[in-house]
Protein backbone atom coordinates (compact mmCIF):
# COMPACT_ATOMS: atom_id res chain seq x y z
CA UNK A 1 0.00 0.00 0.00
CA UNK A 2 0.83 3.29 -0.24
CA UNK A 3 0.23 6.45 2.36
CA UNK A 4 -0.14 9.97 0.81
CA UNK A 5 2.76 11.81 0.56
CA UNK A 6 5.56 9.07 0.91
CA UNK A 7 7.28 7.74 -2.31
CA UNK A 8 7.87 4.21 -0.98
CA UNK A 9 4.99 1.39 -0.94
CA UNK A 10 4.67 -0.35 2.29
CA UNK A 11 3.53 -3.62 3.55
CA UNK A 12 0.18 -3.27 4.97
CA UNK A 13 -1.23 -5.57 7.63
CA UNK A 14 -5.03 -5.84 8.96
CA UNK A 15 -5.92 -5.81 12.16
CA UNK A 16 -8.15 -8.78 13.27
CA UNK A 17 -8.72 -11.21 10.45
CA UNK A 18 -10.03 -8.80 7.73
CA UNK A 19 -9.57 -10.51 4.59
CA UNK A 20 -12.56 -8.36 2.13
CA UNK A 21 -10.04 -5.43 1.46
CA UNK A 22 -8.72 -5.12 -2.39
CA UNK A 23 -6.44 -3.52 -4.81
CA UNK A 24 -8.14 -0.05 -5.12
CA UNK A 25 -9.24 0.37 -1.51
CA UNK A 26 -8.71 3.69 0.40
CA UNK A 27 -7.92 2.81 3.89
CA UNK A 28 -6.76 5.00 7.56
CA UNK A 29 -3.58 3.41 7.98
CA UNK A 30 -0.68 3.59 10.64
CA UNK A 31 2.54 3.51 9.91
CA UNK A 32 4.45 0.66 12.01
CA UNK A 33 7.97 -0.03 11.65
CA UNK A 34 10.23 0.38 8.55
CA UNK A 35 8.48 -0.43 5.57
CA UNK A 36 5.03 -1.30 7.50
CA UNK A 37 1.75 0.04 7.74
CA UNK A 38 -1.58 -0.67 9.78
CA UNK A 39 -4.85 -0.65 8.56
CA UNK A 40 -7.34 0.76 10.52
CA UNK A 41 -10.30 1.54 8.57
CA UNK A 42 -11.99 1.14 5.46
CA UNK A 43 -13.26 4.22 3.44
CA UNK A 44 -16.56 4.03 1.86
CA UNK A 45 -16.37 2.39 -1.69
CA UNK A 46 -17.20 3.99 -4.97
CA UNK A 47 -17.72 0.28 -6.82
CA UNK A 48 -16.74 -2.68 -6.46
CA UNK A 49 -15.62 -5.93 -8.45
CA UNK A 50 -16.11 -9.28 -7.67
CA UNK A 51 -16.67 -12.77 -8.33
CA UNK A 52 -18.25 -15.49 -5.95
CA UNK A 53 -19.06 -18.93 -5.99
CA UNK A 54 -22.17 -20.64 -3.72
CA UNK A 55 -20.05 -20.18 -0.62
CA UNK A 56 -17.71 -17.13 -0.86
CA UNK A 57 -17.07 -14.15 -2.58
CA UNK A 58 -13.53 -12.64 -4.11
CA UNK A 59 -13.50 -9.11 -4.05
CA UNK A 60 -11.43 -8.06 -7.38
CA UNK A 61 -10.39 -4.38 -7.23
CA UNK A 62 -12.51 -1.37 -5.83
CA UNK A 63 -12.92 2.67 -7.23
CA UNK A 64 -12.04 1.64 -10.39
CA UNK A 65 -12.94 3.78 -13.40
CA UNK A 66 -13.36 0.85 -16.01
CA UNK A 67 -11.92 -3.01 -16.95
CA UNK A 68 -10.09 -4.15 -19.52
CA UNK A 69 -10.87 -7.85 -20.28
CA UNK A 70 -7.77 -9.40 -22.18
CA UNK A 71 -8.35 -12.18 -24.41
CA UNK A 72 -6.50 -13.78 -26.85
CA UNK A 73 -6.86 -17.40 -29.41
CA UNK A 74 -4.41 -18.74 -27.78
CA UNK A 75 -4.95 -20.32 -24.96
CA UNK A 76 -8.13 -20.68 -25.80
CA UNK A 77 -10.75 -18.11 -25.52
CA UNK A 78 -13.80 -18.80 -23.39
CA UNK A 79 -16.69 -16.35 -24.36
CA UNK A 80 -18.06 -17.87 -21.50
CA UNK A 81 -16.52 -16.10 -18.75
CA UNK A 82 -16.06 -13.24 -20.90
CA UNK A 83 -19.92 -13.33 -20.41
CA UNK A 84 -19.47 -13.91 -16.66
CA UNK A 85 -17.33 -10.95 -16.56
CA UNK A 86 -19.63 -8.65 -18.72
CA UNK A 87 -22.63 -9.57 -16.49
CA UNK A 88 -20.32 -8.83 -13.22
CA UNK A 89 -19.18 -5.58 -14.47
CA UNK A 90 -22.51 -4.50 -15.37
CA UNK A 91 -23.87 -5.81 -12.26
CA UNK A 92 -21.59 -3.40 -10.30
CA UNK A 93 -22.34 -0.43 -12.69
CA UNK A 94 -18.22 -0.61 -14.20
CA UNK A 95 -17.40 0.10 -17.72
CA UNK A 96 -15.58 -2.46 -19.62
CA UNK A 97 -13.53 -3.01 -23.19
CA UNK A 98 -12.28 -5.83 -24.46
CA UNK A 99 -8.63 -6.14 -25.48
CA UNK A 100 -8.27 -8.66 -27.99
CA UNK A 101 -4.12 -9.36 -27.80
CA UNK A 102 -1.62 -11.46 -29.57
CA UNK A 103 -2.79 -9.91 -32.96
CA UNK A 104 0.30 -10.80 -34.20
CA UNK A 105 -0.47 -14.95 -34.15
CA UNK A 106 -2.39 -13.60 -37.10
CA UNK A 107 -3.86 -17.61 -38.26
CA UNK A 108 -5.67 -18.25 -34.47
CA UNK A 109 -6.35 -14.42 -34.08
CA UNK A 110 -8.94 -14.72 -37.42
CA UNK A 111 -10.75 -17.41 -35.62
CA UNK A 112 -11.76 -14.88 -32.96
CA UNK A 113 -12.96 -12.00 -35.48
CA UNK A 114 -16.79 -13.25 -35.89
CA UNK A 115 -16.86 -13.57 -32.28
CA UNK A 116 -15.49 -9.71 -31.56
CA UNK A 117 -17.86 -8.19 -34.17
CA UNK A 118 -20.87 -10.34 -32.60
CA UNK A 119 -19.45 -7.95 -29.72
CA UNK A 120 -18.84 -4.89 -31.41
CA UNK A 121 -22.24 -4.95 -32.69
CA UNK A 122 -23.53 -5.11 -29.31
CA UNK A 123 -22.14 -1.96 -28.71
CA UNK A 124 -19.13 -3.25 -26.49
CA UNK A 125 -15.63 -1.25 -27.66
CA UNK A 126 -13.35 -4.05 -28.46
CA UNK A 127 -9.49 -3.07 -30.14
CA UNK A 128 -6.93 -5.59 -31.38
CA UNK A 129 -3.53 -5.23 -30.02
CA UNK A 130 -0.20 -7.25 -29.51
CA UNK A 131 1.27 -6.59 -26.04
CA UNK A 132 4.45 -8.08 -27.26
CA UNK A 133 5.35 -6.98 -30.79
CA UNK A 134 3.63 -3.54 -31.23
CA UNK A 135 5.79 -0.75 -30.94
CA UNK A 136 6.13 2.18 -28.08
CA UNK A 137 4.68 4.79 -30.85
CA UNK A 138 2.12 2.46 -31.90
CA UNK A 139 0.89 2.02 -28.70
CA UNK A 140 1.00 5.88 -27.69
CA UNK A 141 -1.13 6.11 -30.73
CA UNK A 142 -3.71 3.65 -30.30
CA UNK A 143 -7.38 4.11 -29.61
CA UNK A 144 -6.88 1.79 -26.52
CA UNK A 145 -4.27 3.73 -25.24
CA UNK A 146 -6.35 6.75 -25.09
CA UNK A 147 -9.47 4.91 -23.90
CA UNK A 148 -6.82 3.97 -20.68
CA UNK A 149 -5.77 7.68 -20.21
CA UNK A 150 -6.63 9.54 -17.11
CA UNK A 151 -8.38 6.66 -16.25
CA UNK A 152 -7.73 3.44 -13.50
CA UNK A 153 -8.25 0.56 -15.66
CA UNK A 154 -8.86 -3.08 -14.00
CA UNK A 155 -7.04 -5.45 -15.84
CA UNK A 156 -8.84 -9.05 -15.72
CA UNK A 157 -8.66 -11.91 -18.19
CA UNK A 158 -8.26 -15.46 -18.22
CA UNK A 159 -4.28 -16.83 -17.46
CA UNK A 160 -1.66 -16.14 -20.21
CA UNK A 161 -3.84 -13.75 -22.17
CA UNK A 162 -0.90 -11.58 -21.67
CA UNK A 163 -1.92 -8.83 -18.68
CA UNK A 164 1.35 -8.39 -17.11
CA UNK A 165 3.20 -8.78 -20.89
CA UNK A 166 1.31 -5.34 -21.58
CA UNK A 167 1.59 -4.09 -17.89
CA UNK A 168 5.29 -4.36 -18.50
CA UNK A 169 4.95 -2.40 -21.88
CA UNK A 170 3.48 0.41 -20.33
CA UNK A 171 4.91 0.74 -16.97
CA UNK A 172 8.67 1.23 -17.13
CA UNK A 173 10.18 0.19 -14.01
CA UNK A 174 6.78 -2.82 -14.05
CA UNK A 175 9.36 -5.26 -15.63
CA UNK A 176 12.10 -5.02 -13.24
CA UNK A 177 9.60 -5.94 -10.26
CA UNK A 178 7.74 -8.83 -11.27
CA UNK A 179 11.27 -10.32 -12.28
CA UNK A 180 12.48 -9.69 -8.39
CA UNK A 181 9.18 -11.37 -7.08
CA UNK A 182 9.57 -14.14 -8.93
CA UNK A 183 12.89 -14.67 -7.74
CA UNK A 184 12.47 -14.06 -4.22
CA UNK A 185 10.03 -16.71 -4.62
CA UNK A 186 12.28 -18.81 -6.49
CA UNK A 187 9.56 -19.77 -8.20
CA UNK A 188 10.52 -18.92 -11.82
CA UNK A 189 7.10 -18.62 -13.20
CA UNK A 190 6.15 -15.13 -14.18
CA UNK A 191 2.37 -16.13 -13.54
CA UNK A 192 0.45 -13.66 -11.23
CA UNK A 193 -1.05 -13.83 -7.81
CA UNK A 194 -2.19 -11.01 -6.96
CA UNK A 195 -3.64 -7.79 -7.96
CA UNK A 196 -1.58 -4.80 -8.18
CA UNK A 197 -1.69 -1.40 -9.49
CA UNK A 198 0.67 0.82 -11.05
CA UNK A 199 0.64 4.44 -12.24
CA UNK A 200 0.71 4.10 -15.92
CA UNK A 201 3.38 6.15 -17.78
CA UNK A 202 1.18 8.50 -19.43
CA UNK A 203 2.50 11.68 -20.06
CA UNK A 204 -0.52 13.77 -22.30
CA UNK A 205 -2.68 12.60 -19.54
CA UNK A 206 -1.60 12.26 -15.35
CA UNK A 207 -3.54 10.35 -12.79
CA UNK A 208 -3.62 7.31 -15.25
CA UNK A 209 -3.70 3.78 -13.37
CA UNK A 210 -3.20 0.14 -14.08
CA UNK A 211 -4.08 -3.42 -12.22
CA UNK A 212 -2.51 -6.11 -12.81
CA UNK A 213 -4.72 -9.22 -11.66
CA UNK A 214 -4.38 -13.21 -11.90
CA UNK A 215 -5.85 -14.79 -14.33
CA UNK A 216 -8.33 -17.23 -13.40
CA UNK A 217 -10.28 -20.38 -14.82
CA UNK A 218 -13.61 -19.75 -13.60
CA UNK A 219 -16.01 -16.91 -12.51
CA UNK A 220 -18.81 -16.84 -10.63
CA UNK A 221 -22.12 -14.78 -10.77
CA UNK A 222 -23.43 -16.28 -7.13
CA UNK A 223 -24.05 -13.06 -6.50
CA UNK A 224 -26.49 -11.94 -8.97
CA UNK A 225 -30.14 -12.52 -9.83
CA UNK A 226 -31.03 -14.28 -12.91
CA UNK A 227 -32.76 -11.05 -13.54
CA UNK A 228 -29.62 -9.13 -13.37
CA UNK A 229 -28.18 -11.39 -15.46
CA UNK A 230 -30.30 -11.29 -18.05
CA UNK A 231 -30.93 -7.34 -18.17
CA UNK A 232 -26.60 -7.30 -18.56
CA UNK A 233 -27.34 -8.46 -22.22
CA UNK A 234 -28.18 -5.59 -24.34
CA UNK A 235 -29.73 -7.27 -26.40
CA UNK A 236 -31.86 -9.31 -24.25
CA UNK A 237 -32.65 -6.35 -22.17
CA UNK A 238 -34.75 -4.72 -24.86
CA UNK A 239 -36.91 -7.59 -25.64
CA UNK A 240 -37.15 -9.09 -22.16
CA UNK A 241 -40.74 -7.06 -22.16
CA UNK A 242 -42.03 -9.19 -25.02
CA UNK A 243 -42.04 -12.53 -23.18
CA UNK A 244 -45.56 -13.64 -22.45
CA UNK A 245 -44.58 -14.91 -19.00
CA UNK A 246 -43.14 -12.08 -16.38
CA UNK A 247 -40.86 -14.85 -14.93
CA UNK A 248 -40.08 -16.69 -18.35
CA UNK A 249 -36.61 -18.10 -18.49
CA UNK A 250 -36.27 -18.11 -22.00
CA UNK A 251 -35.48 -22.10 -21.63
CA UNK A 252 -38.43 -23.12 -23.98
CA UNK A 253 -41.40 -21.12 -22.20
CA UNK A 254 -44.06 -20.62 -24.98
CA UNK A 255 -43.93 -17.18 -26.32
CA UNK A 256 -40.46 -16.14 -25.48
CA UNK A 257 -39.43 -13.12 -27.16
CA UNK A 258 -35.79 -14.40 -27.09
CA UNK A 259 -36.34 -17.74 -28.43
CA UNK A 260 -38.39 -16.38 -31.03
CA UNK A 261 -35.29 -13.93 -31.82
CA UNK A 262 -32.69 -16.51 -31.71
CA UNK A 263 -34.61 -18.51 -34.15
CA UNK A 264 -35.29 -15.78 -36.36
CA UNK A 265 -31.35 -15.04 -36.02
CA UNK A 266 -31.73 -11.72 -34.53
CA UNK A 267 -30.12 -12.81 -31.23
CA UNK A 268 -26.92 -14.61 -31.55
CA UNK A 269 -27.31 -18.17 -30.86
CA UNK A 270 -23.84 -18.77 -28.97
CA UNK A 271 -24.72 -16.03 -26.04
CA UNK A 272 -28.54 -18.15 -25.97
CA UNK A 273 -26.35 -21.74 -25.23
CA UNK A 274 -24.58 -19.52 -22.78
CA UNK A 275 -27.72 -18.61 -20.76
CA UNK A 276 -28.63 -21.84 -20.56
CA UNK A 277 -25.38 -23.11 -18.61
CA UNK A 278 -25.88 -19.83 -16.61
CA UNK A 279 -29.06 -20.62 -15.87
CA UNK A 280 -28.10 -24.36 -15.09
CA UNK A 281 -25.25 -23.14 -12.90
CA UNK A 282 -27.43 -20.54 -10.58
CA UNK A 283 -29.77 -23.16 -10.08
CA UNK A 284 -27.19 -25.30 -8.70
CA UNK A 285 -26.31 -22.56 -6.29
CA UNK A 286 -30.11 -22.04 -4.95
CA UNK A 287 -30.07 -25.80 -4.72
CA UNK A 288 -27.41 -26.06 -2.10
N1 LIG B 1 2.50 -13.91 -29.49
C1 LIG B 1 2.19 -13.14 -28.44
N2 LIG B 1 2.39 -13.61 -27.20
C2 LIG B 1 2.06 -12.81 -26.16
C3 LIG B 1 1.53 -11.52 -26.35
N3 LIG B 1 1.28 -10.98 -25.13
C4 LIG B 1 1.65 -11.90 -24.23
N4 LIG B 1 2.13 -13.01 -24.84
C5 LIG B 1 2.65 -14.23 -24.20
O1 LIG B 1 1.64 -14.89 -23.49
C6 LIG B 1 2.17 -15.53 -22.33
C7 LIG B 1 1.38 -15.15 -21.09
O2 LIG B 1 1.55 -13.77 -20.86
P1 LIG B 1 1.30 -13.12 -19.43
O3 LIG B 1 1.48 -11.66 -19.60
O4 LIG B 1 2.07 -13.79 -18.37
O5 LIG B 1 -0.25 -13.48 -19.22
P2 LIG B 1 -1.18 -13.07 -18.00
O6 LIG B 1 -2.50 -12.72 -18.59
O7 LIG B 1 -0.54 -12.06 -17.14
O8 LIG B 1 -1.30 -14.46 -17.22
P3 LIG B 1 -1.66 -14.68 -15.66
O9 LIG B 1 -0.75 -13.83 -14.86
O10 LIG B 1 -1.47 -16.14 -15.47
O11 LIG B 1 -3.09 -14.29 -15.52
C8 LIG B 1 3.63 -15.11 -22.26
O12 LIG B 1 4.42 -16.16 -22.79
C9 LIG B 1 3.69 -13.89 -23.14
O13 LIG B 1 4.95 -13.68 -23.72
C10 LIG B 1 1.35 -11.04 -27.68
O14 LIG B 1 0.92 -9.93 -27.96
N5 LIG B 1 1.70 -11.91 -28.68
MG1 LIG C 1 -0.04 -12.04 -15.17
ZN1 LIG D 1 -38.46 -15.51 -22.54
Amino acid sequence: MAIEGETRERIALTRGRRHDLCVGDEVEAQPSGIGQAVIEALHPRRNLMLRSDATRSKTLAANIDQIAYVLAAEPPFSEQLAVRVLCAAASARIPLLWLANKADRAESTRVLHPRLAVYRRLGLKVFELSARYDSPEAMHRSDWFAALQGRTTLLLGQSGMGKSTLINRLVADAALRTQQWSLALQSGKHTTTFSRSFALDSPAVPGSRIIDSPGFQQFGLAHLTLSEIAHALPEWKERLGGCRFHNCRHLGEPDCAIRTAVDRGEVDAQRMRIWEELVEEQERVLRR
